[in-house]
């Protein structure tokens, strides 16, 4: 089980490094740019990792939920050489201009709020803590979200995206009753539809091509069009490898969909499916792969030894 939120955190850390280099190209590009033999190029996350490293730090420190101390750890560790999006910078920005975090998000896009991938893409470290809960799951994973991300799609995708991390850490026996899981815990026809998508797609199996996978899952910036290609890309394939490289081949949000990916895989198979040459190039430093490591085992601690009930304060 440890090794199961290890593996779901640096999971993520490494799909985002793998697909930071190529993020925006299309498939094709990213092919040529990999070439045959999928080496990790430099190994340095980027906001993905960035912003779950936050959501880690806060549930941990906070023993739960507290979306004043998650917003501050955001702007903490903020590196806008990470290449963060527009939605999320201008919601951090108002927070350190004075607005509550309840406030902020909901200013954005013409007062819709935002669907971007940013909730979800930092969302592994709510997916392992509550894994055995669904109900507290999407509750934590709506409200972590709402401090960048308040429109209804937004949360759905993160809320998604845990419970997708949820059932990996629940058991390898599971997988093929993941979709069936997965279709009762949704809420919003976006994503019903989307899930029904990977289900045919999976039937497919591997005659289908990457470009009726991006038409029909996407791979772009909206939570909607990167949540489906990571769980379709995890159903698909049997290990680590395989499955974060295919993510990442598919082009458009390639860090984010890796990272997506690589936390479910992660949660699944283990930290140590994850194959070393790609690990051992992750960055270390202050907050690098030990740093973020130990917050899963920190994570672990909590859940498994201290038997902590990490509860919601706002
Ligand atoms: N920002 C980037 N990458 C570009 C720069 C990287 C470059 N390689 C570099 O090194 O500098 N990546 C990161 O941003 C994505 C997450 O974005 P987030 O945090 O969700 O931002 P935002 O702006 O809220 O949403 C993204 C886009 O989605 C569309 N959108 C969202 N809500 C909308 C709404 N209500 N109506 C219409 N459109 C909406 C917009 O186009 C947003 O800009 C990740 O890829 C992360 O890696
Ligand atoms: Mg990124
Ligand atoms: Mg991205």
């Amino acid at each position: 089980m440890k090794s199961k939120f290890t593996g779901a955190l640096i999971g993520s850390a490494i799909g985002d490094a793998f697909g930071a280099p190529v993020e925006g190209y299309g498939m094709k590009k990213v092919s040529s740019v990999y070439g045959e033999d999928w080496k990790m190029i430099f190994g340095r996350y980027t906001d993905d990792t960035e912003m779950m490293i936050g959501v880690a730090e806060s549930l941990i420190e906070n023993k739960g939920f507290n979306g004043a101390d998650m917003a501050r750890r955001f702007i903490e560790n903020y590196d806008m050489r990470r290449g963060y999006g527009p939605g999320s910078k201008e919601a951090l920005r108002r927070i350190i201009e004075g607005e509550s975090w309840e406030e902020a998000s909901k200013k954005l896009f013409g007062g819709k709020g935002s669907y971007g991938n940013g909730a979800a893409m930092r969302i592994a470290p709510v997916g392992i803590f509550y894994y055995d809960d669904a109900d507290k799951l999407r509750e934590i994973a709506y409200k972590s979200s709402h401090i960048t991300h308040s429109h209804e799609l937004g949360k759905e995708g993160a809320a998604l995206q845990a419970f997708s991390i949820a059932l990996a850490v629940r058991g390898r026996a599971k997988k093929e009753d993941m979709l069936l899981e997965l279709k009762e815990f949704v809420e919003n026809e976006v994503y019903k539809e989307k899930i029904r998508k990977i289900e045919e797609l999976l039937e497919k199996k591997a005659e289908v091509d990457k470009e009726e996978i991006i038409s029909e899952l996407g791979n772009g910036e909206e939570a909607f069009n990167s949540v489906p290609p990571a769980i379709y890309s995890f159903l698909r394939f049997d290990n680590f490898k395989d499955c974060v490289i295919y993510a990442v081949s598919l082009g458009g949000d390639t860090d984010t969909i890796g990272a997506m990916s690589g936390a479910i895989s992660g949660a699944y198979y283990g930290e140590g499916s994850i194959p070393k040459e790609w690990s051992e190039k992750l960055e270390e430093g202050e907050k690098g792969r030990s740093y973020i490591k130990r917050l899963g085992e920190e994570l672990y601690r909590a859940k498994f030894v201290l038997n902590t009930d990490l509860n919601i304060r706002e």
